[in-house]
């Protein structure tokens, strides 16, 4: 019973979103183990829970502070995640927007702070961005409210049909068969939860402390993940790759979201930082 979830980068407007969204509190205090605020409300059209998630860039966490976001993503099952993007720093957000795509539940993008893009002379061409990235975009400025309603909507209707996510990205040969020989021995304990095989596999690639100890799998198996997972860094380093399997699929990432902004993002009119 998690309902939707915000999720984002730190100040994007999570939390101003979240109060527009939100009638009453279901739960306020802390995170367990950390010392992060942790908020729950009851959204205004009574269709459910809203939590508000710590900010974050990455689904793989620097801290145990930053792990809440992704621990959740294993250990609860939210129906919806509602991805805040601050317009005016597209590419930088983009990257926890990927990884959350890749995680399979639908996703709704709430483009906010679209003012401040606008006051750079930044321009998004939202449907392009929208293809790229087969989700469905809402322009949003939580400070005034702007597009909430419609944020609202298409939170209802995402509710109705639930959708499955289409977006994914090719690692390369080397990654690929790495996923799939993990998927094959991970799936059967993945029965009880929300995750993807997929997606689990690319966590255990990364090395995500947050999801490696979020999940339990027997010794045995865990065992041939980790042999999986050093064989695959060998061969990646033998192909002449002198990355960590972590950066290597970091730079895959960084570098599809390059060309998705490249192609929907318009800087020809953009004022100098100094002057906005
Ligand atoms: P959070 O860290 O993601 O929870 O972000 P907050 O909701 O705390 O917002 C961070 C700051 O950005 C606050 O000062 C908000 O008033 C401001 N803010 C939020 N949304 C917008 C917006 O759409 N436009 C502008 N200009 N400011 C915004
Ligand atoms: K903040
Ligand atoms: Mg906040």
């Amino acid at each position: 019973m998690s309902g939707a979830a915000l999720i984002g980068n730190p100040n994007t407007g999570k939390t101003s979103l979240f109060n527009t969204l939100t009638s009453s509190y279901e739960y306020v205090g802390n995170w367990s183990g950390v010392t992060v605020e942790k908020k729950v409300g009851h959204l205004k059209d009574k269709s459910g829970p809203l939590t508000d998630l710590p900010g974050i860039y990455s689904l793989h966490p620097l801290s145990r502070d930053e792990g809440v976001a992704a621990e959740y993503l294993v250990t609860e099952s939210p129906s919806l995640l509602i991805n805040i993007v601050d317009a005016s720093q597209l590419e930088r957000n983009l990257y926890l927007t990927i990884q959350l795509l890749e995680y399979g539940k639908p996703v709704i993008i709430g483009l906010n702070m679209v003012d401040v893009a606008k006051a750079r002379g930044l321009s998004i061409d939202i449907e392009r961005l929208s293809a790229s990235l087969h989700t469905e975009i809402i322009p949003l400025v939580a400070r005034t409210g702007s597009g909430t309603k419609d944020l609202l909507l298409s939170m209802s209707k995402a509710k109705d049909n639930a959708q499955t996510q289409q977006f994914e990205i090719h690692y390369g040969d080397i990654i690929e068969e790495a996923i799939l020989l993990i998927s094959r021995e991970v799936t059967t304990y993945l029965t009880s939860t929300p995750l993807l095989p997929r997606w689990v596999a690319l966590q255990i690639l990364e090395n995500n402390p947050a999801v490696m100890s979020s999940l339990s799998f027997p010794a045995d198996v865990l065992a041939r993940v980790l042999k999986i997972v050093e064989n695959t860094q060998a061969r990646l380093t033998n192909d002449g790759n002198p990355a960590s399997l972590q950066e290597y699929i970091r730079s895959v990432r960084l570098e599809i979201i390059h060309e998705i902004c490249k192609s929907a993002v318009d800087h020809s009119n953009q004022k100098p930082h100094s002057l906005t």
